[in-house]
């Protein structure tokens, strides 16, 4: 064991000579009031943020950091203790790396090259769902250099083939670019940098999840380290020789409940299920996965190119192009439609027109045309079908589709083409996906593609505007009155044990992608899952939402932490939020009313708050009065803040949002106020940014807020 621990304090200690050191020289240089911080997050430097409490500003803040760090590592002969100095390189890493923000010697940006350094709080927030969902079902953290980079692109390369996402540290980089490794966020193998020290950009990706989604308090080291440990699927493998700071990070990875299985013989030094060898490449996925009980859904699809999540992201550029289908070129239809089980024939996949054989680039119709039977099928449930194909297409290497409906873009890149994928892998595909994941509700499937314009507007006229319109229609009359039957969702809580969405037909849930129907069709495929329904009973309320029935179900399903919910209250015992919202709806005094901003706005609201700041006033199941997260669609609802007088209270929100809902919007506020074009009072950051600039627009404006009772 001694050799072991020897190592690791050799490291930190390495690490805490160099902090104090960079610590130093930075104040000299730049003076203690010089500015320290991260780009996009509200977490200040999260591990010390999260570790301590202490909010580092400015670089005067560090020296006592530093202390903190050295205290850490005072030499005991006891492993529990040298995880510990663990953490504190993992310290010395952040405060290393901050401090290369801070002097502007960060190199970090294009990603492919350098590496993407700091992950925004943005970027883990979006991830709450795949991961949850089990769509990313964990995190490797790849480090080192390896000796054989055919070795390292192959473990790459079949993580992304399971949809893990991957960090990379080192020269690891270079390697896995040489060996054709498509890398950036949305092939889910992320470069962090090259230095040691950028481990910690996935460390605080941890540390933030855990103070983001599971409401753990900033200073609480001990539920910060069973968090990290139960709820953070992450793990490390190392490759090349370990050098002590090697070594000293990874005993901080340990200390945070994170396996590392390095490629070299660790002999005697191994720790089962912390620290293993495993020298065999081969061998390496598999041992890292068990390690963290990670188990992989194989989709063996019968196609000739890779299937797989991690390829959801891919962009298919015109010049990579073999073959596109795009509304307003040729005509599209993507329908599912249900049939009695005698009028289809399963596994059946029919090709009408020309496939994609022939000279590049090939402009063709599209007609993607699913029918499915089985005894427990609902109309209910097929636009929750059909919004699945884009993401199963997508998940096709070499192809990008994009839109829904008639409205369809869709594109195959060259390299696929020329190894073999033809428009029936397309049937394939959505073939073993709908008997997958709708198995308990579809007992048949038949696919058929159309690339005939003639066959692809006629299934569109006869079968698609139907059907189409009838489900808008019934979207639209499905009220939150018109259901007796609400859904509790509690997806979310493997990252945020506490938090119940309650899913209604005018609100759904805040990620965005949990609609009343969605819950429906979760509950008849798992009956015992992660949507439950809830007869709408013992109201209590009317204007603010508040049913008994729904009471008694958020208490249960949260574990008794919350037991009182309003439906349409942003101020009274609203409805808590895990962490993956779309929006956050925040309130503006001055104006009388509340601001929404979405996930995506980088910029500064009239609140003084960016969307991260305000994002992190609220979250891991907890109810906080003011603060709401909500789903974009949500905004244009009726019962949007309906307890606080509605939608007119909407004074700001940044312009792409407001773009994105205004048809609904406008049609909401129509409705309920009688008043066109609502949107046009709506600030947004274009317009201003200040308060008091705001509050200039909106009285130009007579925006319905103004005269309206104080808010609060
Ligand atoms: Fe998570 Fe709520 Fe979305 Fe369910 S509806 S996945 S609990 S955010
Ligand atoms: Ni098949
Ligand atoms: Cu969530």
């Amino acid at each position: 064991m001694s050799a072991l621990t020897d190592l690791i304090y050799a490291g930190s200690n390495a690490v805490v000579g160099l902090t104090e050191g960079a610590v130093k020289d930075a104040i000299e240089k730049f003076g203690a009031d010089h500015k320290v911080a991260f780009p996009d997050t509200a977490y200040f430097l999260p591990t010390i943020y999260a570790a301590t409490g202490v909010k580092v500003r400015t670089l005067g803040d560090l020296p006592a950091c530093v202390d903190v760090m050295k205290s850490l590592v005072s030499w005991k002969d006891d492993l529990g203790e040298a995880l510990n100095a663990g953490l504190a390189t993992a310290v010395g890493a952040e405060i290393i790396e901050a401090l290369q923000y801070a002097t502007g010697q960060a190199a970090y940006g294009t990603e492919s090259e350098s590496g993407i350094g700091f992950v925004p709080d943005a970027v883990i927030r979006s991830l709450g769902v795949p991961l949850v969902t089990g769509d990313i079902p964990g995190v490797a953290v790849v480090i080192g250099e390896a000796a054989n980079p055919d070795d390292l692109a192959a473990v790459v390369k079949d993580y992304q083939s399971k949809g893990i996402l991957t960090f990379l540290v080192g020269n690891v980089i270079d390697q896995a670019a040489k060996c054709g490794v498509r890398m950036g966020l949305e092939f889910r193998v992320v470069p962090l940098g090259h230095g040691v020290t950028s481990v910690i950009h996935v460390v605080t990706v941890a540390i933030r999840a855990a103070l983001i989604f599971g409401n753990v308090q900033p200073g609480d080291m001990k539920t910060l380290l069973t968090y990290t440990k139960e709820r953070v699927p992450a793990f490390v493998n190392t490759f090349g020789p370990l050098n002590e700071v090697v070594v000293s990070a990874g005993a901080g990875a340990i200390a945070l409940g994170f396996p590392v299985v390095a490629d070299v013989d660790l002999g005697d030094n191994q720790v089962p299920g912390a620290l293993e060898s495993c020298t065999d490449h081969s061998q390496t996925v598999q041992r890292s996965l068990s390690l963290r009980n990670i188990k992989i859904k194989v989709k063996e699809m019968p196609i000739p190119v890779a299937f797989a999540s991690a390829f959801e992201g891919e962009i298919v550029r015109r010049n990579d192009m073999h073959a596109e289908f795009t509304v307003g070129v040729t005509p599209t239809c993507e329908l599912v439609a249900m049939r009695e089980l005698d009028e289809i024939k399963d596994h059946s996949i029919t090709l009408i027109g020309p496939d994609i054989d022939g000279e590049a680039p090939l402009s063709l119709p599209l007609g993607i045309f699913v029918e499915v039977a089985g005894a427990r099928m609902q109309a209910d449930f097929e636009p929750v079908i059909e919004r699945k194909i884009h993401y199963w297409l997508n998940y096709i290497e070499g192809v990008m589709h994009t839109g829904q409906r008639n409205l369809l873009r869709v594109r195959i890149n060259k390299d696929s083409y020329e190894r073999g994928l033809r428009l029936k892998h397309f049937g394939e595909v959505i073939y073993h996906m709908v008997m997958d994941d709708f198995e308990s509700v579809v007992d048949k499937c038949q696919v058929t593609i159309i690339t005939d314009a003639d066959k692809v507007r006629e299934l569109l006229e006869k079968e698609g505007l139907p059907r189409y319109n009838a489900r808008d229609a019934r979207l639209a009359s499905m009220t939150d009155e018109s259901v007796d039957t609400f859904y509790t969702c509690v997806l979310c809580q493997s990252f945020a044990p506490a938090h119940v969405c309650v899913v209604t037909p005018e609100r759904l849930g805040l990620c965005g992608a949990v609609s009343w129907l969605d819950a429906k069709a979760t509950k008849e495929l798992e009956p015992a899952g992660t949507a439950q329904p809830v007869k709408k009973e013992g109201c209590l309320d009317e204007a603010k939402g508040i049913y008994e029935s729904v009471n008694k179900a958020v208490e249960e399903a949260s574990h008794g932490a919350v037991s009182s919910v309003s439906l349409y209250s942003l101020l009274e015992d609203p409805m808590t939020s895990c962490g993956c919202f779309e929006c956050i709806c925040g309130i503006l005094p001055e104006a009388n009313g509340v601001i929404i901003v979405n996930r995506e706005f980088k910029g500064m609201t009239p609140v003084g708050m960016t969307f991260g700041e305000l994002a992190s006033m609220t979250g891991g199941g907890v109810q906080t009065p003011g603060f709401m997260g909500h789903g974009r669609h949500f905004t244009s609802s009726k019962k949007f803040i309906k307890a606080e007088g509605g939608i007119q209270r909407i004074v700001w929100m940044p312009k792409e949002l407001k773009d994105d809902i205004a048809t609904r919007l406008n049609k909401t506020a129509k409705e309920l106020l009688g008043i066109d074009n609502f949107t046009d009072m709506i600030c947004d950051e274009t317009i201003a940014t200040e308060s008091d600039k705001v509050l200039e627009f909106l009285t130009e404006k007579n925006h319905p807020a103004l005269s309206m009772d104080p808010i609060m």
